[in-house]
């Protein structure tokens, strides 16, 4: 964040019908179980804690498309989360948003760009959510978010917040990703993303990784935003996925990304997203999250 001293407000957003796995609705909910708020306190940040609330959904009446699962339940969900954040980033207050699955990206960032004129995004994840209707293997939207936020994709998900701007490709950088669908590498080709996969991080360092993914995100934008699905970090230390791949960031890749974003001063807003409790050991996953989030806003070793 860009001043220490900035509040933070967390929103937590207990959705996950944009997976194919029930279950992270229980994510912010273990996040807070697994010390959180004591975090906070020991880094003596100033901070609220509100759930994003939705009327409760009857099973029966959900929207079935083979192409969008649950169209009209995610665009309730983000239509009202992007509000909140909006809210949020215009008090000059952080939003740190606790998921919920992925899907709810396309409301944080939609509630960004309406605050931003020119938003970087650094993506970290196994995969890089670039499906289109025409091209998900799944159907599922949490694998669709990041080609939303470019203006891809249903309009009725790319019209969210009500914004005629979107991301510029130039401007966001995926870190992590190991698992990319056919129709996904065209696009990361054809707009120019960055991209940095494990591979590349295996060859380069994490450390270099991150200093490129700091400069490009933030040349040129008055804000960036860090969407962080837990599924980048290796699932034999964060088992809490529904979508474990394996050969991910070990358990310092990641804390180094978080202390050098916390050193940057860049971020101006995060989101934590994916982690899935009914895949936890223990809670492992949960308390590597807290730990991670610590790092994100200043804990330092020494
Ligand atoms: N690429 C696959 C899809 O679109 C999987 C996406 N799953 C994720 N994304 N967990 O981060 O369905
Ligand atoms: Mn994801
Ligand atoms: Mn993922
Ligand atoms: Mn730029």
């Amino acid at each position: 964040m860009k001043n220490p001293n900035t509040p933070v407000s967390i929103l937590t957003v207990p959705f996950d019908l944009g997976a194919s796995q029930r279950g992270t609705k229980l994510g912010p909910e273990a996040i807070l179980k697994a010390g959180l708020v004591n975090k906070l306190h020991s880094l003596q940040m100033k901070h609220t804690i509100h759930e994003v609330h939705f009327p409760p959904f009857i099973e029966e009446r959900y929207s079935s498309s083979p192409r969008l699962n649950y169209l009209n339940e995610n665009i309730r969900i983000h239509s009202k989360l992007a509000d909140e954040v909006y809210r949020i980033s215009k008090n000059g207050v952080f939003p740190l948003i606790l998921g919920g699955d992925h899907s709810i990206a396309i409301g944080t960032i939609s509630g960004l760009r309406k605050h931003y004129q020119n938003l970087g995004i650094i993506w970290m994840d196994a995969h890089s959510d670039l499906n289109t209707p025409l091209t998900t293997p799944s159907g599922n939207i949490h694998g669709m978010s990041l080609a939303v936020n470019l203006g891809m994709g249903d309009p009725k998900l790319t019209s969210i917040g009500g914004l005629k701007s979107t991301i510029d490709p130039k401007d966001v950088v995926i870190v992590g990703a190991r698992s990319i669908d056919h129709g996904e590498r065209e696009l990361i080709r054809r707009e120019g993303i960055t991209c940095f996969t494990m591979h590349d991080i295996d060859k380069l360092g994490m450390a270099h990784v991150m200093q490129e993914a700091i400069r490009i995100s933030s040349s040129g934008t008055d804000g960036v935003h860090l969407s962080f699905d837990i599924d980048s970090i290796d699932p034999q230390i964060a088992p809490a996925t529904g979508t474990p791949v394996p050969g991910g960031l070990s358990y310092r890749e990641v804390h180094l990304a978080m202390e050098m974003l916390y050193e940057s001063s860049i971020l101006t807003s995060a989101e934590i997203v994916e982690n899935n409790p009914l895949f936890d050991d223990h809670e492992r996953s949960s308390e590597l999250l807290v730990g991670l989030i610590g790092s994100l806003l200043g804990e330092r070793i020494l």
